[in-house]
């Protein structure tokens, strides 16, 4: 059977899983769930990964839950699945993820591409959350994060309307961070990616932490937060490197120490 997520390196330190159900416009289904999760958290182990980009295809990012599963599903048996430990192995990833989104990115695809830190989408890409039309709602985390990143009044339109935005109106809003050209979509993804791929680690590390636990923190206690995440770099190599090297006028050679 063909492999519902594919793992490959393009570059070093990225890795690059890209999901593969073209045939239902890589809709997600429990397996290929189950699948993503496991990719995630082995590549959140593994020190050799600096950057992970999550993609789908030309036409899907990826166009929610499979329905044809759901559709005869239960509250208990939703329950059972414990569907929301398999999200969190995304959400938990203390890398950072980039989402590259050309096509379609609905219901649980648009959440799937929230669970990143940086979304890169196509001028193609659509992005909504149209579970209300099938008589259901968000349940990946689309309320809270759709609310989180463009405000109330224009997640309540997309989330109550089920209506899709393309690119840039999702980049108007904040909802994706760049929009590219289609065919220089996977391209722009892989220089964004090696760029930060190649930067200390452990601060890239502890700017995804500090940004995300912040975020839904009081600010003093966030900016307490971020302030001891950065006295904890000056411990690291990496820092005396990057410091040294610039004031040497030569280029830092980070070791993620
Ligand atoms: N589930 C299952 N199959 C799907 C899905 C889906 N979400 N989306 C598309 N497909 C299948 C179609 O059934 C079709 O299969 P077949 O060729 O066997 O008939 C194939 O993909 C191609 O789709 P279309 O023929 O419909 O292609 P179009 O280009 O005409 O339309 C659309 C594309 C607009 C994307 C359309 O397919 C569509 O509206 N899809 C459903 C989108 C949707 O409602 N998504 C939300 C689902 S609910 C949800 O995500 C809840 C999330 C809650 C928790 C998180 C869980 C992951």
């Amino acid at each position: 059977m063909d492999e519902l997520v594919v793992l490959d390196y393009p570059a070093a330190g990225v890795a690059r899983l890209r999901l593969n159900r073209p045939q239902a416009l890589n809709a997600l289904n429990m397996a290929l769930r189950r699948e993503l999760a496991r990719h995630f958290q082995t590549l959140s182990a593994s020190v050799d990964v600096r950057v992970i980009l999550l993609c789908g295809d030309r036409r899907a990012f990826a166009a929610g839950a499979d329905l044809a599963e759901l559709v005869d599903c239960d509250s208990i048996e939703l329950m059972q699945c414990q569907v929301h430990m398999l999200w969190q192995a995304i959400a938990d990833c203390p890398k950072p993820v980039i989402a590259v989104v050309a096509g379609y990115a609905l219901g649980g695809g648009c959440e799937l591409a929230m669970h990143a830190d940086i979304i890169v989408a196509a001028e193609s890409a659509q992005f909504g959350q149209p579970e209300v039309k099938v008589g259901v709602m968000p349940g990946a985390g689309g309320t809270q994060r759709l609310l989180r990143a463009v405000g109330k009044f224009r997640a309540m339109k997309l989330l109550l309307s089920g209506e899709r935005i393309g690119a840039a109106e999702a980049l108007a809003m904040g909802l994706v961070s760049e929009v590219a050209a289609d065919e220089a979509l996977e391209t722009r993804a892989l220089e964004l990616a090696t760029q930060i791929a190649m930067l200390p680690p452990l601060a890239v590390a502890q700017i995804k932490e500090v940004v995300l636990a912040g975020a839904d923190a009081p600010l003093a206690t966030a900016l307490m937060l971020e302030r001891k995440a950065y006295q904890l770099l000056f411990a690291s190599r990496d820092q005396k490197e990057g410091m040294r090297a610039f004031l040497d006028k030569r280029a830092a050679v980070f070791r993620g120490e």
